[in-house]
C-alpha cells in the first residue's frame, strides 16, 4: 500500500488492540500471522505501555525487530459495520514461519476491500443476475429462488448427470473445512451428482492417486523434517517462489548448518555431515541459485531433465541403489508387501485394467519391472550417468560411520502435471520406502503442496474411477446447469481456447433466452430458460469475491466472503490445522460459501416440495447453520469431537497436527508429528505397496506428436509475486508493474532468431490455440525451452495446451510445445520493467 499509494506514516498499534490469529490463506505452507484491529479514531504511542510491542518506540529499534510492521500490511475496515485499523503481521511465535511473510502473504492486508483506503474495489458486495441485458444487483432471495428453480427443474427432468459442479477440494480461502463440507453436503449427500470436477483439474480425482494407493499418504513428514535430513532431494517443485517460507525457515537453515545443534540434539548417534539438496527440474529455478548461496555449489545438484523423462530418472537412481545394496532388506521385509501371491505377473502383461496404470507390488517385483541403467536414463533424460549416480550416491549411500542416509524427498507440480504421473509418483515413494525414509526423522515423500487442505465430505464413491473427464462433457454439449465454485477455468484449465469458445456460446443461448423472456413472470423465465438448455444452451451460477470471466458469462453470480472475512479451519503441508479467525466484515452482503450452499439447499428444498417432490425434498434438510461454526460442527467436528472453534482458538497459530489423538489435561488437542512412524502404513494389512511401473516414453495423448512438431518447449508455472488466477493481482499496481503481462522466460539467442527483444510481445501458437507474453530474456534457460508464467488475465497459458489427459483424468499442463512469433514492440506499460537476471549472489 506504500506503493503509489503516498502514505508516509502508519498509525502505531496501541496496547489494547483486538489480537486475532490469521493464517496466510493463499499458499500450502499456512505462515501464521496476526491480525490486529482497533477503532479508526485512536492510535497507540512510543511509551512501552502505549502499545502492543510493550517496547520504547522512540528508539531507534535493531534490525530484526517485531516492533515493525509494513505499509502492505495495513489498512482500513469494517468490523460490525464500523470503520476499524487493521494490521495483519506475521507471528514470530508460529513455528511454521518464525515470523517470516512472503511477497504475498505480506499483502493480506491490503487485499480487503476498503472503501476508505480504495483496495480491491472490485470485489463483488451482491448477488447479480442477468437481466435486461446486464448484470443486476439483487437480493440473496431473489437470486436463491432462480438458481433453485432452474437447478430443480434440470434435476427432475433430466436427472442430476445434467447439474455439473466445477468445486473446490482445498483449504485457505474458498476451501477451507467449513466450505468442503458446505458443498459437499449440498452435491454428495443431498444429490449424487458424479459430473464434479475440482478446481486445478478437469475431473474429480486425486492428484497424488499412487502413493495413496501404495499405502502413504502424500502429507506424511513434518516441517521440522526439512530442517533435519541429510539430503533434501525438490523434484519438479520451486520452493523459494511457491512454498516459500517452508523453504526459506525449514530448509535453508539445514543448508546453512543452522540446524545441526538440533540433529546432535534428536540423533546423537549418528554424523551430520553438510546437508545437501538435489533439484530436479528442466530448468534452473530461483529455488537452485538460492540452495547454491545457502550450501554452497558442491552441495547443490541440479538434474536438468528433459521434461517428461522423471520415471526414466527414478527408476535409474532406485535400480543404483538396489544394485549399490543401500536399500533397508529388514524394513522391507517388516513392513512391505512380501507374499509372492500377491504379485502380477510381469510387465507387459500388467495395465490399467484393475484402473491403475501402474502395479502395486512387492519390492522384488517392482525392482524387476522398473530395472533402469544409468546409461540408459542419462540417454533418455538428457543428463550425464555421472550425475545420476551422484545423485542416487547423497539419496542414499550410507553415511561415513555407517548410519543409514536420512533423504526427504519434496514433489510438486512438475510431475503431478507431468507425463505418467502415477508411474512416476510412485517412482519416487519407491526409492523412499526402500532406504526406509517414510516415518522417520529427516524423512518423508512429500507432496509440497499448492493450496492448504480442509476436506471432509460425505461419501463420494458414487463418483467412479476414472472420474468423468468434465471438461470434455461441457465442450460436447453435455449438462445443462453448471455449478462453479472458486475457480477460473477461463484461465486454468487445459484446453481453454476451446473450452472458452464452447461456454461461451453455450450460456449466451440463455443470456437470449433470458433477454426475450424479459418482463415475463418468474414462470416464463424459467421456462423460457430450461428451454434453451434443452436446445443445447448452459445456464451457470459462479460463485466468487469477484466478477471475473466466468462470471460475466454467468446468470447469476453469489458473492462470497474470504478468510479473515469469517471463520475458517484448514490444515497445511505438515497437517498442521488452525481456526484462522474472522477479523473484518466481508464486503457488501458477501457470505461464507458454506452458508451460501445452505441456502441453495434451503431453496431447492422449497422448490422441490413445491413442485411436488417431497421426498427429493426431504434429502434438502439439516441446513439449518447461522454461522460457519454450525458448518463445522455438522461436518468435521462430528467426526472428530474433540476439535473445537474454542480449543483451536487457544491453540493459536500453532495449532495442532492432524490427525487428532485426544486432548491432554490441559484441553490442548494432541497431534500427529509424522505419519507411519510405526511402520504401520494405510493399506488393510499394514504394509506397503511398491510400484511396478517401467518407463513407457511420452504416455499422454497427442503430446508425442505436439512435441515432433513445434521447436519450442512451453514450459509453464509459477513466480513468486503472482498469486494463482491474478485474482487479487490484477487490481494491485505492485504487481501489475513488475508483469503487466505474463513474462515467458527465452534463451536471448531463440529471441534473437524470431526477432524479440526484451519486453516484446510475443504470441504463442500450437494446434490447440494461441496466447501471448512478454519476452524476458533468461541465460539460463536451455535453447529451445521456454518458461511461461500461468494464470494470468492478459495470456492464458492453458490455450495452448491439449487435452490429452492421463488413465486417470489428471492434466499435463506442464507439457506443451508450440511456435513463437513477435506481435507487438514493448507496449507502454512494459517500458519500465526490469529484465536483469532473477538470480542473487551474496
Ligand atoms: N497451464 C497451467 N495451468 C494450471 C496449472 C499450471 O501449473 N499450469 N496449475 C493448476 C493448479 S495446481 C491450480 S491450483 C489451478 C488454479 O486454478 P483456479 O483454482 O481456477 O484459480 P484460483 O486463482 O486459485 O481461483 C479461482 C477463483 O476463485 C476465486 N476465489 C478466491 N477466494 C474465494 C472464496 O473464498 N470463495 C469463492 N467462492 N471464490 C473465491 C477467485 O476470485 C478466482 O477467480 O490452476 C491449474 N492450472
Ligand atoms: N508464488 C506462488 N506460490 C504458489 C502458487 C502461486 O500461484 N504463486 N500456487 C500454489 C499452488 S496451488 C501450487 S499447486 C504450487 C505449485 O508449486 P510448484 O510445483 O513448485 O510450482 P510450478 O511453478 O507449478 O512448477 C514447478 C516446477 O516444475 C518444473 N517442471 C516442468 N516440467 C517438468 C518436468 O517434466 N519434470 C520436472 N521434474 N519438473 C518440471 C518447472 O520448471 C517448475 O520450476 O504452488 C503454490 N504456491
Ligand atoms: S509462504 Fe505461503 S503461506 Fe507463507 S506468507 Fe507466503 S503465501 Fe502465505
Ligand atoms: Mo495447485
Amino acid at each position: 500500500m506504500a506503493y503509489k499509494r503516498q502514505i508516509d506514516r502508519l498509525p502505531i498499534i496501541p496496547a489494547d488492540a483486538t489480537e486475532h490469529n490469521a493464517v496466510c490463506h493463499y499458499c500450502i505452507v499456512g505462515c501464521g500471522y496476526k491480525a490486529y484491529t482497533w477503532p479508526i479514531n485512536r492510535q497507540g504511542g512510543t511509551a512501552p505501555d502505549q502499545n502492543k510491542f510493550g517496547v520504547d518506540l522512540s528508539e531507534q529499534q535493531f534490525q530484526d525487530t517485531e516492533a515493525w510492521y509494513s505499509p502492505s500490511m495495513y489498512n482500513i475496515v469494517q468490523q460490525d459495520g464500523r470503520d476499524v485499523h487493521l494490521v495483519v503481521k506475521p507471528d514470530v511465535d508460529c513455528v511454521v514461519n518464525s515470523g517470516l511473510a512472503s511477497v504475498r502473504g505480506a499483502r493480506m492486508a491490503e487485499n480487503h476491500p476498503s472503501a476508505i483506503t480504495g483496495t480491491q474495489q472490485h470485489r463483488l458486495t451482491d448477488p447479480l443476475v442477468w437481466r435486461y441485458g446486464s448484470y443486476q444487483p439483487t437480493s440473496w432471495d431473489d437470486a436463491y429462488d432462480l438458481v433453485a428453480r432452474v437447478t430443480s427443474r434440470i434435476i427432475v427432468e433430466n436427472g442430476e448427470d445434467d447439474l455439473i459442479v466445477s468445486m473446490f477440494d482445498h483449504g485457505g480461502s474458498g476451501g477451507g473445512y467449513e466450505n468442503t463440507w458446505g458443498t459437499g453436503k449440498l452435491y454428495f449427500e443431498s444429490m449424487k451428482v458424479k459430473n464434479v470436477r475440482i478446481h486445478n483439474r478437469p475431473a474429480y480425482n486425486s492428484e497424488v492417486h499412487a502413493t495413496r494407493d501404495m499405502g502413504i499418504g502424500e502429507l506424511n513428514n513434518a516441517y521440522e523434517d526439512a530442517g533435519l535430513a541429510d539430503t533434501l532431494v525438490a523434484w519438479g517443485c520451486n520452493p523459494l517462489e511457491c512454498q516459500t517460507n517452508y523453504f526459506l525457515n525449514h530448509w535453508v537453515p539445514n543448508l546453512q548448518g543452522i540446524t545441526q545443534s538440533r540433529k546432535e540434539e534428536l540423533m546423537p548417534d549418528e554424523a551430520h555431515p553438510p546437508a545437501r539438496v538435489i533439484f530436479v527440474d528442466p530448468r534452473r529455478t530461483v529455488s537452485v541459485n538460492a540452495a547454491e548461496q545457502a550450501a554452497g555449489p558442491e552441495n547443490v545438484l541440479h538434474l536438468p531433465i528433459n521434461s517428461g523423462t522423471d520415471l526414466a530418472l527414478a527408476n535409474a537412481i532406485f535400480t543404483h541403489i538396489v544394485d549399490q545394496g543401500w536399500h533397508d532388506t529388514d524394513f522391507i521385509e517388516s513392513h512391505t508387501l512380501r507374499e509372492a501371491e500377491d504379485r502380477p505377473p510381469l510387465f507387459p502383461a500388467r495395465g490399467a485394467a484393475d484402473g491403475r496404470p501402474g502395479h502395486l507390488s512387492s519390492f522384488e517385483d517392482a525392482i524387476d519391472a522398473n530395472r533402469m541403467s544409468l546409461d540408459e536414463a542419462a540417454e533418455i533424460c538428457g543428463v550425464p550417468a555421472e550425475d545420476i549416480r551422484t545423485a542416487a550416491e547423497w539419496i542414499a549411500q550410507p553415511k561415513e560411520e555407517g548410519s543409514r542416509r536420512r533423504t526427504m524427498i519434496g514433489y510438486e507440480k512438475g510431475i503431478i502435471w507431468g507425463n505418467d504421473n502415477y508411474r512416476t509418483n510412485g517412482a519416487l515413494v519407491n526409492i523412499s520406502l526402500a532406504t526406509s525414509n517414510i516415518g522417520q526423522m529427516g524423512g518423508g515423500c512429500v507432496r509440497m503442496g499448492g493450496h492448504q487442505e480442509g476436506y471432509v465430505r460425505p461419501d463420494e464413491s458414487h463418483v467412479g474411477r476414472p472420474a468423468a473427464y468434465v471438461d470434455q462433457l461441457l465442450i460436447n454439449g453435455e449438462g445443462g446447469v453448471h455449478h462453479i465454485w472458486d475457480c477460473n477455468q477461463y484461465r486454468t484449465t487445459l484446453n481453454a481456447a476451446e473450452f472458452k469458445r464452447v461456454w461461451n456460446r453455450r450460456t449466451n443461448m440463455v443470456k437470449d433466452a433470458m433477454d426475450a423472456a424479459a418482463g415475463g413472470t418468474r414462470e416464463e423465465l424459467v421456462d423460457a430458460i430450461v428451454g434453451a438448455i434443452q436446445e443445447g444452451g448452459l445456464f451457470a451460477v459462479n460463485v466468487e469475491i469477484i466478477h471475473n470471466e466466468m462470471g460475466k458469462q454467468a446468470h447469476v453470480v453469489l458473492p462470497s466472503a474470504q478468510q479473515g472475512e469469517m471463520n475458517l479451519t484448514s490444515m497445511n503441508g505438515e497437517r498442521r490445522m488452525r481456526l484462522a479467525e474472522k477479523y473484518m466484515d466481508p464486503p457488501g452482503n458477501a457470505k461464507p460459501d458454506c452458508l451460501i450452499a445452505a441456502g441453495i439447499a434451503q431453496n431447492m428444498e422449497r422448490v422441490l416440495r413445491e413442485m411436488g417432490f417431497d421426498a427429493y425434498a426431504d434429502q434438502f434438510t439439516g441446513y439449518d447453520w447461522q454461522t460457519e461454526e454450525d458448518a463445522f460442527i455438522d461436518g468435521y467436528q462430528s467426526r472428530h469431537p474433540d476439535v473445537t472453534y474454542d480449543r483451536l482458538r487457544v491453540m493459536g497459530t500453532n495449532g495442532f497436527q492432524e490427525p487428532p489423538q485426544g486432548v491432554d489435561d490441559a484441553g490442548h488437542i494432541i497431534g500427529t508429528e509424522r505419519l507411519y512412524s510405526d511402520g504401520t502404513f494405510s493399506t488393510d494389512d499394514g504394509r506397503a505397496r511398491f510400484m511396478a511401473g517401467p518407463w513407457r516414453g511420452q504416455v499422454t495423448p497427442g503430446k508425442a506428436v505436439e512435441m515432433g512438431t513445434y521447436p519450442f518447449f512451453i514450459n509453464n508455472g509459477r513466480s513468486n509475486l503472482n498469486w494463482q488466477s491474478w485474482f487479487l493481482d490484477q487490481e494491485n499496481d505492485f504487481v501489475l508493474d513488475r508483469w503487466p503481462y505474463p513474462f515467458i522466460e527465452m534463451h536471448p539467442d531463440d529471441m534473437a532468431a524470431k526477432g524479440v527483444t526484451a519486453g516484446d510481445v510475443v504470441e504463442v501458437f500450437n494446434d490447440n490455440g494461441a496466447t501471448q507474453a512478454m519476452a524476458y530474456p533468461t541465460d539460463t534457460a536451455k535453447p529451445g525451452e521456454t518458461f511461461m508464467l500461468f494464470g494470468s488475465p492478459r495470456g492464458t497459458q492453458g490455450n495452448i495446451v491439449g487435452p490429452g489427459v492421463n488413465e486417470l483424468v489428471i492434466p499435463v499442463y506442464k507439457q506443451t510445445w508450440a511456435d513463437i512469433r513477435k506481435i507487438s514492440d514493448t507496449p507502454m506499460v512494459a517500458r519500465g520493467i526490469s529484465f536483469k537476471s532473477k538470480e542473487y549472489a551474496v
